[in-house]
């Protein structure tokens, strides 16, 4: 678990440097019944950005999922951005661009996971600090 934890600092840390000055990015992690799930934002901004989700079982196998897709929402506000589909890119990461936030403050950002009919939600806290 500690080298886990260290892994996921290095990708914050690696995210951070790679964004420059166009924002930071943000990589996170979390559990859902049967999955873990990576999230990586290469910014949080109103932009455009791209969510590069990992999606592993819990002995760290990739999942091949029938459908993963992206909802942001602000969850204070009632708000939510359109639900996206991600790609597959293969090896139980799949990818999907768009304009996530339209506001700044706290927003999630819901991975749905769908596979043999049945769908898991991993929820993500992100920050928007910059329009
Ligand atoms: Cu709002």
């Amino acid at each position: 678990m500690p080298r886990l934890i260290s892994f996921a600092l290095m990708l914050t840390l690696i995210g951070t440097l790679l964004a420059g000055c166009g924002g930071s990015g943000i990589t996170q992690a979390a559990e859902t019944a049967s999955y873990k799930v990576q999230l990586s934002l290469d910014g949080a901004s109103f932009a455009e950005h791209t969510a590069t989700i990992e999606v592993r079982d819990k002995s760290g196998q990739p999942v091949q999922a029938d459908q993963v897709v992206a909802a942001p929402l602000m969850e204070s506000m009632g708000m939510v951005s359109p639900e996206q589909n991600a790609q597959p890119l293969g090896d139980g990461r799949y990818q999907v661009k768009g304009e996530f936030f339209s506001m700044l403050g706290e927003w999630k950002f819901d991975v749905k996971i769908t596979k043999g009919g049945q769908e898991e939600v991993a929820r993500f806290k992100v920050p928007v600090n910059e329009a």
